[in-house]
């Protein structure tokens, strides 16, 4: 790892543990290696040359380990730096045991994994893991730079990209969880303020990632449920922020185990391994000491093979190696006594004097063993009832340099989605991993090898370096450093400086949409009428000569003629299938084809009937499937699926299907805003351009603007737009603004023109 330098871009990793253990004796401090899922992850990240095209440099923010003296603080906090490129965070004991051993494994973990029994809900717990956060944060402010990337790993730190934001508000921050996010009805099950907390303090984030997309369409139904934020496209806009929700399932460092399982020190342990066990074929099972590993279950399942299979008596062992964990938590504690128990059971049941069935080890291995294990097993058993990822089966793919071996996996693991060329079981059937044991260990070799070459081909191409790169490279694209630079909120600055180029102008033209930017949106259509305030000021802006206003919408031709019919004022409706300049007649774009329309408007009212509040709306040239007033879960579920339907049906028409807000409009292709809009450009030479809209038929109208048009977006969402206005709220003390400048521009205009002066225009 690179020493951090003053200038460099570096990444800021934040894990609970740093990758080190400090031990402090008579001798003095000493650091010693640590090992985990995660924290082997992130070491061989951070070694590989890949990752330096992602940044130069890295710093890695963690707690040490251990709780450190006030006196050797300073020491400790030294020497990371300078030899580990670490910064520690120093907790006391008492922090750590309410914290880690209480709201991390006794809540989050046990819930996360689906055992929502073994859950405690402490409210000191609670107050821990939000103390120890803020010490997260208070360090790392110390530590960071506002041009460092921040990645926060995992469910030991879910408030803390939060706290980090408030603090600064423009660094980049994402974060990983490396275990499952369940589904709503577990997530509920904690107390209301716990759950909006935690959601809210990932939502700190600009980029969230997880294993699976199971785990992101859990996660979005938890926000959309508890804080009510809707996605759109994997985005969640916040206020004036973007954030990006997505799956990065995590890889190993395949090279690593891949080659030293064909190392010669390897193999040897390898072979006498296999001399030690005789004829026997082994079956190979690896974890953490966790009842969410199903350990237990794979116990019942070995048992029920030989009890079906009385023929593999005798010529089948299981190795079963545990790694101690989570020592001190009662609900650990009693399961190893049941592990210790069945497994002497099934030994006694079934073993003989020169057959063990079971050989079991209790500890940590070497990574030299550990491989030699995954090197002369001819069946990997992985049976988690839960589990983010699984690195053990993807470990165990990677060191069969001979490609026979099976592996045998849980469909409840994130790795499951990567491997089906396993066989998949459900841990909660002893009868199926008895049946899927039986037949990995009468699998021809031919077939090993071809299940194994797709596998580790797989496992090559999306190593542990590349799940970094792909993460920390979408961190940097996604980032609102990014949008924030270009799209500016409507500043002081820029609001005068908009003023002043206003009255400046002699030839203008406005451009607004209507739904969403200059009303609210309301149940129904026909409630989202224009207010006298807004016909008023629209009035006023449109009686300009100066000016040329058009309203460019979905709405159809006779709606915006009963409404805005007596204003000086131009339409584009149908989101520009016809437009109309204010003295004109209706034109129609182009001929279009509407046939399409009687075949599929009874599709949208099968969908309507069935979804309480969703209604179809018919215009002259489209369809829009409305579900504003429907509940919010039932109505997003429908549209997704009626979309999926659409979509089908109009494959080989000339016809677009667009989600909108809480809409889906089915529209002829080739109508565009940005086409209609055009109509208005090439008119004359304006010199003083604005046009504004929300959503993304209106990105289709600023995409066609010249440079120096003023265009806002409404809302947080992505956009092409140069400004951000937050609500319609906004957009109507904004026009407001104009209309009174433009009152007072009339006045200094008439005096200017009693002085015989001319306004100077500002060409664009
Ligand atoms: P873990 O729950 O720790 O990780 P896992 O993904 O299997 O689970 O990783 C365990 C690691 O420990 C592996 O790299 C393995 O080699 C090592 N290990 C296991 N037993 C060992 C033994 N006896 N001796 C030596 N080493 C041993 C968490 C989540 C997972 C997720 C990872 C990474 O719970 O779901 O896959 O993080 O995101």
């Amino acid at each position: 790892m690179n020493t951090p330098s003053a200038e460099a871009q570096r990444i800021v990793v934040v894990s609970n543990r740093l990758p080190f253990t400090v031990v402090e004796g008579e001798e003095g401090i000493a650091f010693q290696d640590s090992a985990g899922g995660v924290a082997t992850g992130l070491r061989a990240l951070l070694s590989s040359p890949s990752s330096q095209s992602v940044a130069s440099d890295y710093l890695w923010v963690g707690w040490p380990g251990s709780t450190i003296s006030a006196a050797s603080q300073e020491l400790v906090r030294s020497r990371a730096l300078s030899e580990f490129a670490c910064y520690p965070v120093f907790l006391s004991g008492a922090d750590f045991e309410n914290f880690y051993q209480g709201f991390c494994n006794k809540t989050i973990w046990p819930l996360f994994h689906y055992f929502p029994s073994y859950a405690r809900y402490d409210e000191e717990y609670w107050a821990q893991y939000r103390k120890v956060n803020e010490s997260f944060s208070t360090t790392l402010l110390e530590a960071i730079r506002p041009d460092d990337m921040i990645w926060i790993h995992d469910y030991h730190l879910m408030l803390l990209p939060h706290l980090l934001r408030k603090a600064m508000p423009g660094v980049r921050i994402g974060f990983f969880l490396h275990i499952p996010f369940p589904q709503f009805e577990i997530f509920r099950l904690m107390p209301g303020m716990w759950r909006r907390n935690i959601l809210e303090g990932l939502l700190g984030a600009d980029l969230i990632g997880f294993h699976t997309h199971d785990y992101v369409e859990y996660f979005f139904r938890c926000v959309q449920r508890i804080l009510g934020h809707e996605h759109r496209l994997g985005h969640i806009a916040l206020g004036d922020r973007v954030i990006k929700v997505g799956a990065f399932p995590m890889g190993i460092d395949f090279r690593k185990f891949h080659d030293a399982a064909g190392q010669p020190e390897v193999q040897k342990e390898r072979k006498e391994l296999c001399k030690s066990l005789g004829e026997s074929k082994i079956v190979l099972s690896v974890d953490r000491q966790d009842y969410s590993k199903g350990i237990l279950h794979r116990l019942q399942g070995f048992k029920a093979m030989l009890e079906m299979n009385p023929e593999w008596r005798g010529k089948v062992t299981l190795i079963m190696l545990v790694v101690p964990s989570r020592i001190g938590i009662e609900d650990y504690e009693g399961m190893k006594k049941q592990i210790e128990e069945l497994v002497g059971k099934i030994n006694g049941q079934f073993g003989t004097i020169g057959w063990v069935p079971i050989i079991y080890q209790y500890r940590s291995l070497p990574f030299q063993s550990l491989v030699a294990m995954y090197a002369m097993s001819d069946v990997a058993l992985v049976t988690p009832l839960r589990d983010g990822m699984n690195l053990v089966a993807k470990e165990y793919v990677a060191s069969r340099v001979d490609h026979t071996g099976v592996l045998v996996l849980s469909e409840m693991a994130g790795a499951a989605k990567e491997l089906p060329e396993a066989i998949i079981i459900n841990p909660n059937n002893r009868e199926e991993i008895a049946a899927a044991l039986k037949i990995a260990l009468e699998m021809p070799l031919a077939e090993q090898a071809q299940r194994n070459h797709v596998m580790q081909n797989r496992l090559r191409r999306y190593d542990v370096a590349r799940w970094a790169t792909d993460f920390l490279l979408e961190l940097r694209s996604t980032s609102p450093g990014d949008e924030a630079s270009r799209v500016k909120s409507f500043s002081t600055g820029a609001r005068s400086e908009l003023m002043r180029d206003f009255r400046h102008s002699s030839s203008r033209l406005l451009l607004f949409d209507y739904d969403g930017t200059l009303v609210p949106f309301a149940r129904s259509p026909e409630l989202a009428r224009p207010t006298p305030r807004l016909l008023s000021v629209l009035r006023s802006l449109a009686d300009d000569p100066c000016n040329e206003m058009a309203l460019v919408t979905g709405r159809d031709r006779a709606t915006l003629e009963r409404w805005f019919g007596a204003l000086r004022v131009g339409f584009a409706a149908e989101h520009g299938a016809c437009v109309k300049d204010w003295d004109g007649d209706w034109k129609v774009l182009k001929s279009f084809d509407v046939d399409w329309k009687a075949r599929l408007l009874p599709v949208l009212e099968i969908y309507a009937d069935r979804v309480p509040g969703a209604f179809v709306e018919q215009k002259e040239f489209s369809l829009v499937w409305h579900y504003r007033a429907a509940d919010a879960e039932q109505g997003r579920a429908a549209a997704r699926e009626l979309t999926d339907h659409l979509l089908a049906f109009t494959a080989n028409i000339n016809v677009q299907v667009l989600r909108g807000s809480k809409v889906i409009e089915i529209r002829n292709a080739g109508v565009n805003k940005g086409a209609a809009v055009q109509q208005w450009l090439s008119k004359k030479n304006f010199d003083f351009i604005l046009a504004i809209g929300d959503d993304a038929t209106d990105e289709e109208m600023f995409a066609v603007l010249p440079e120096a048009a003023y265009s806002f977006h409404i809302g947080a969402s992505l956009t092409r737009a140069r400004f951000r206005l937050s609500d319609p709220h906004d957009v109507a003390q904004f026009l407001e603004e104009l209309a009174g400048v433009h009152d007072l521009a009339e006045k200094s205009k008439q005096t200017h023109a009693k002085a015989k002066t001319t306004w100077q225009t500002q060409p664009i």
